[in-house]
This record gives C-alpha cells, sequence and structure tokens, in this order.
C-alpha cells in the first residue's frame, strides 16, 4: 500500500486525497469521429463540429500535446509521478458484428475510459461506438501496473453492443432544440436507452465509501446497477442534473474539493431531494465561478464549464485552467492554492484538468463521509 516513485501501486478512494501518481492523455492521432447517435446528441446544433469528421488538424494536435507535455512536467515538479498512454491507430474503423464506424476518437481524455476505486482500475463500457477500442490505449500501462503491484486488480465491464436499440431515435432529428432537450433531461430521458448496462468513467465522482454517478447520455441506469453490483463494498448514488441539456460526464458539474465542500455548477444544480445526503452529513454544497470564456474553443465538444473542471492536488492545492480567473479567484477565497495550469488549447482534444487525468494513486483509505 506504502507509495514508492519506482513501483507502482494502485490506490485511489476520492477525488482530493494527496495524489502521487497519475496518467495524463495525449492527443497524438485524435479524430472527430463520424456522426453516430450518442455523440450527435451531445454536439449543439449550432456548433462548428456539425458535419464534419476525420483526423484533429496537425497544429492543434501538435499544440494539445505540448500543453499536456507542459502539464505533465508541472506535475512532476510537484512529486508527482506520471504515465503517458501509448496511441493506437485512431483512424482505423470500429467494427464488430453489430455495428460499424468509419474512425475511433483518441487516447484523451483518460478520465472517461478509466475508473479508480481503491486498488481497481475498471474499463468503462463507455457508450460511443468510436469509443469502444479505446481501452487500448492504457493497456501497455494496465499490464506494467499488474505485473508490478501484487494487488492491482485490472478490470474490464462487459463491452456493450451498442446496436440502434441502444439509443432513443427522437435524438437523432436535426433540430430538437434547448427547450426540448431541457425538458427531456428534466423527465430523465436521455439519448441511450436500457438495452444494455452503459457508462464512461468520468461520470462517476468518488467519495471514499460511497459512489456518486450522474445518469444522463453516457450512464443508463442498468450502467449504475452495474456498478453497484460491481462494487457490493460500496453505496452508489443516482444523481441528475436536470439543468444541463447535454448531460454527459460529472466533472463539470459537480466538483467535490476537500472533504466537506463540492462546487456546484449554477446552471447544473443539483435537486433538492439530492442533496440530502450531502447535508445531512455537513458537506457544503457552494455555487462554482463563472466560467471566463462565453465560448468554447473550436471543435470543442465540451462546454464553457471546463472552468471547473479542476485537478485537485491535495485538499489544499487545486490545478486550474490558467484562463479561468474567476474559478481561480473563488478557489483562493476558499483557501486553496491555486497552481495554474495553460491547457485551454487541448480542450477540444475531450476536456479540462479533471478530464486529461486519471488517478493511479493517492495517498488514504476508504473513509466513510457519510455514516
Ligand atoms: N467531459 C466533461 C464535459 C462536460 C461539459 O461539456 O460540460
Amino acid at each position: 500500500m506504502a507509495w514508492s516513485p519506482d513501483k507502482t501501486t494502485v490506490n485511489s478512494w476520492n477525488e482530493w486525497d494527496p495524489l502521487r501518481h497519475v496518467i495524463v492523455g495525449r492527443a497524438d492521432d485524435c479524430h472527430i469521429p463520424p456522426e453516430e447517435p450518442a455523440l450527435d446528441a451531445k454536439v449543439p446544433e449550432d456548433s462548428d463540429m456539425r458535419g464534419q469528421w476525420g483526423k484533429r488538424p496537425q497544429e492543434t494536435i501538435d499544440r494539445a500535446n505540448e500543453l499536456l507535455d507542459k502539464f505533465a512536467d508541472q506535475l512532476r515538479a510537484r512529486g508527482v509521478k506520471v504515465d503517458r498512454p501509448t496511441p493506437i491507430d485512431h483512424s482505423l474503423p470500429v467494427t464488430t458484428p453489430d455495428f460499424h464506424t468509419a474512425s475511433q476518437f483518441g487516447c484523451m481524455p483518460p478520465r472517461d475510459v478509466l475508473l479508480t476505486v481503491g486498488s481497481e482500475i475498471l474499463e468503462a463500457t463507455m457508450s460511443y461506438r468510436c469509443r469502444w477500442f479505446e481501452y487500448l490505449n492504457y493497456r501497455p500501462l494496465m499490464q506494467q501496473y499488474w505485473e508490478e503491484d501484487p494487488k492491482f486488480r485490472h478490470e474490464a465491464a462487459p463491452k456493450p453492443r451498442l446496436t440502434d436499440a441502444d439509443y432513443h431515435p427522437d435524438y437523432l432529428s436535426e433540430k430538437i432544440g434547448v427547450e426540448k432537450r431541457l425538458q427531456w433531461a428534466a423527465e430523465k430521458f436521455f439519448v441511450t436507452t436500457e438495452e444494455e448496462p452503459l457508462f464512461d468513467a468520468a461520470d462517476v465522482l468518488r467519495f471514499g465509501r460511497d459512489l456518486v454517478v450522474q445518469h444522463g447520455f453516457t450512464t443508463n441506469l442498468k450502467g449504475i446497477e452495474w456498478l453497484r453490483r460491481h462494487f457490493p463494498d460500496h453505496r452508489v448514488h443516482t444523481v441528475n442534473f436536470p439543468g444541463d441539456p447535454y448531460p454527459i460526464h460529472i466533472d463539470a458539474t459537480f466538483t467535490p474539493l476537500r472533504p466537506g465542500l463540492i462546487l456546484n455548477n449554477p446552471q447544473r444544480r443539483l435537486p433538492d431531494d439530492q442533496r440530502e445526503m450531502f447535508h445531512k452529513n455537513g458537506w457544503e454544497i457552494v455555487d462554482s465561478a463563472q466560467p471566463a470564456h462565453n465560448q468554447p474553443p473550436p471543435l470543442c465538444y465540451s462546454s464553457v464549464w471546463l472552468s471547473m473542471n479542476v485537478l485537485v492536488l491535495d485538499p489544499k492545492t487545486v490545478c486550474v485552467e490558467k484562463s479561468e480567473v474567476y474559478q481561480a479567484d473563488q478557489m483562493d477565497k476558499l483557501g486553496l492554492e491555486v497552481v495554474e495550469v495553460d491547457l485551454r488549447d487541448a480542450y477540444a482534444f475531450g476536456g479540462g484538468l479533471h478530464c486529461s487525468t486519471a488517478d493511479v494513486y493517492r495517498e488514504g483509505g476508504c473513509e466513510d463521509y457519510f455514516p
């Protein structure tokens, strides 16, 4: 269980304990995948991404890699060990007996694929066809960890079939409009059906004995039930954020910073009845600061709320994207030391600082924060 820089130990139970070992993604060969149901549902109707696909422009890949490399160096300078994935050829199609799509996505961001719970790293089912093989980018690391850490549990959730039955056809119409999307989100009617368990790892937040999981586009109720059965010693809680017309991944919506303190996106407020477990146990949920930008960068799937997609290094220190000045100011007022990281030009590759990383080792054990 003790950490050593020379030999991997996998151990991470929450989002805030001191970080000692992490994976940082790479932008190599990232693609904008062809149209497919779950991905299209996430792309806003007026987005510059609509209707185009293929390899991302090389200069944007180079720039994103430059920033990811610098981020990795910044973490190393703070004593965090950093591993990087081995990119596969993302131009290759994904073909199974059930579907075909002409290209893949990339090896960004790792947080979407890998869920670390204690000594286990679980490969998520994923819910986009173009991301079906994404776990392969991380297999060399998983093999290495398995060799080095006799307690490491390398797990993979059942690969989903991702037939058309996995997606509600209503979401495939060209012009749905934000009002309709908000109504559907409030009704918990999302693009994915309940055909089979689906989840992305980035829909899960770890609070020691408790896992908080967003039900939305990328994670369905069967996916949450699968997690519940897979982690029988955990309490698994389902949460929704009805103010989000494109609900994928919880980490630009709900961000725990330390025991007792969570940032919540003010446009995607956690409903009152779902706040109870936090309030009963003395946790404070505060509205996050506004993003510094009105628009995401070009060719970006994510919203401007990547502002709150921060990486907590320990309960007193947090990495915030350099241009997100309001978010940094709020962290400062909350008593956290802010480490500025320049990453905005990599946002288009799948997310911010939390998305771009996956935990390998944080100090500490499995605590019960909600007794
Ligand atoms: N991967 C996080 C994206 C969430 C958002 O677009 O707000």
